[in-house]
């Protein structure tokens, strides 16, 4: 009897383990990028899904949205979406921000129809420590108008090349872009500030916006009393509705304190779409630029609550291939190069208005913060607390799916990285021994990372 029930108990404990291993494997915490919110899809619409976990109230609303962002708006009068202009980059947010992913930089001088947009002002200090608008031209080169107003310029693009070599003697090209304005309806004044900014996706900010305040300046050591090289701060930036200075969350150098006015912002100066935030059309002193428009506001509060309700509810993609033994490497040499640093990998959420956002273990791969990135990646024009060489660290949650999602898709603020080993050969001032870190790296270290990247 002694000798029969531990064999029994071997066989029993290795069957039932086998059954698991099949039926239920493992997933770790990580893979579920969103929290209860992640959605498990991989092809060309997978920053398209609403959250998992969204009620049947807020998925009616988000379907609504959906429409928001998709439409087309016409030039006043018109029943229904008018009130577009009279100065405008493109007519619709998707038209940007495609399939809800990144824009296309310009295919050609003069190309109107690209996600890139130049931001511009010159040199000095605004209203609430924000930029100084350039005569004439306001705080973003619009380069379509409606009949009687003009088109303010065109953007065109020259390029610089430069060579990164690694230890094993291959090396790669990295090109630099230089935005100008060509054709400018009135003459541009002397020392005008360009900043380039191609559309980000769209997909899981309504987690960003759940992420507690006090979460992101508990990561912040601006004098970097720690002694690591790596000094991050917040953007302190002007809240419209609250008139006061919040903490920046959103676009390239954090400029914008929510979703709300994020998308506000996005509506008055691409699109031309006055709301609540923004009353008045962005004309910047053209004559013309007031008539023929609609009584009113553009847009109604209802319009607004849409357009940031789309991207607050939109879900983040799962994280693929976690079980891939490279990708399980990459991962490590994530922490060990200190892109975990910026690229912080884990939150909790906070509790927000949307239920489904509060209280969600994120896996976004940011810390929300402002970080020199050298002289390379500055466009030399600061906005509030952000320096011409500071920028926002961009969540990385769903960044493999990119080129799925639109294989003209790039990388960085202004597009010029073609490949995610191009965004990282890029990377320098706080992030220059990172980037060290990984030019130095034997060649199945950098494909073991770049591997983690591309399952993100
Ligand atoms: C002309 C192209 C264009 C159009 C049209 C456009 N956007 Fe954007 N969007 C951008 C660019 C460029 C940025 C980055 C801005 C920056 O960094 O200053 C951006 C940033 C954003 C962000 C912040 C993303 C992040 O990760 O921080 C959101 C949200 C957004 N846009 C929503 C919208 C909505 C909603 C609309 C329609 C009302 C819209 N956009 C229309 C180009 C566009
Ligand atoms: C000092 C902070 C910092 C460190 C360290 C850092 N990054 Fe970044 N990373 C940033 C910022 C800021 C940007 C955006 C720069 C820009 O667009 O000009 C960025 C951009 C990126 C992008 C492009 C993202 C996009 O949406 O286009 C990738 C990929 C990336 N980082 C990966 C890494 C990897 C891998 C490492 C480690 C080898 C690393 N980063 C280290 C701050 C950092
Ligand atoms: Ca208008
Ligand atoms: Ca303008
Ligand atoms: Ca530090």
């Amino acid at each position: 009897m002694k000798i029969i029930i531990p064999v029994c108990l071997i066989i029993c404990v290795s069957a039932s383990c086998k059954k698991d291993q099949i039926i239920t494997p493992e997933l770790p915490e990580r893979v579920f990028a969103g929290g209860e919110t992640t959605i498990f899809s991989t092809g060309p619409d997978a920053f398209t899904f609403p959250l998992e976990n969204i009620s049947q109230t807020d998925l009616n609303t988000h379907f609504l949205a959906d429409g928001a962002f998709a439409q087309h708006f016409v030039s006043a009068p018109a029943t229904q979406f008018g009130g577009l202009g009279p100065l405008f980059n493109q007519n619709s947010c998707e038209s940007c921000h495609i399939r809800n992913g990144r824009g296309i930089v310009p295919a050609f001088d003069g190309d109107p129809n690209s996600g890139l947009l130049l931001r511009l002002s010159i040199p000095g200090v605004g209203e609430h420590g924000g930029i100084v608008a350039v005569p004439g031209f306001g705080g973003q080169l619009q380069n379509k108008a409606l009949f009687g107003a003009s088109q303010e310029g065109k953007i065109t693009r020259t390029e610089q090349t430069q060579l990164i070599e690694y230890l094993d003697g291959t090396s790669l090209s990295l090109s630099l872009p230089v935005y100008t304005i060509s054709d400018p309806y009135i003459p541009l004044p002397a020392g005008v500030l360009i900043s380039p900014r191609n559309a980000p996706p769209v997909f899981g900010l309504g987690l960003l916006d759940a992420i507690r305040t006090e979460d992101i300046l508990a990561l912040a050591d601006e004098n970097d009393l720690d002694g690591d090289g790596i000094s991050g701060k917040p953007n302190m930036v002007w809240d419209v509705l609250a008139q006061s200075k919040e903490v920046g969350r959103f676009g390239w150098k954090a400029e914008q304190p929510n979703a709300r006015q994020q998308a506000a912002d996005a509506a008055h100066n691409d699109m031309g779409l006055t709301s609540y935030y923004f009353p008045e059309e962005h004309c910047a002193g053209q004559d013309n630029c007031q008539e023929g428009l609609q009584a009113g506001l553009d847009v109604d509060e209802d319009m607004s609550t849409l357009f940031a309700f789309y991207f607050q509810t939109l879900a983040v993609p799962a994280q693929r291939d976690a079980n891939n033994p490279d990708v399980i490497l990459g991962s490590t040499l994530f922490v060990d190069a200190q892109c975990s640093s910026c690229h912080t990998p884990r939150f909790i959420t906070g509790s927000h208005p949307i239920s489904s956002l509060s209280n969600q273990t994120i896996y976004p791969y940011t810390d929300l913060l402002l970080h020199d990135m050298g002289p390379g990646l500055a466009d030399n024009r600061a906005v509030y607390s952000a320096s011409g060489q500071e920028w926002r660290t961009p969540p990385l949650w769903g960044l493999g799916l990119t080129k799925v999602v639109n294989p003209k898709a790039t990388f960085l603020h202004d597009g010029r990285a073609q490949t995610l080993e191009e965004a990282i050969l890029w990377h320098g001032g706080e992030a220059e021994s990172s980037r060290e870190k990984f030019r130095t790296m034997p060649k199945s270290e950098r494909n073991a990372l770049l591997a983690f990247l591309e399952g993100l």
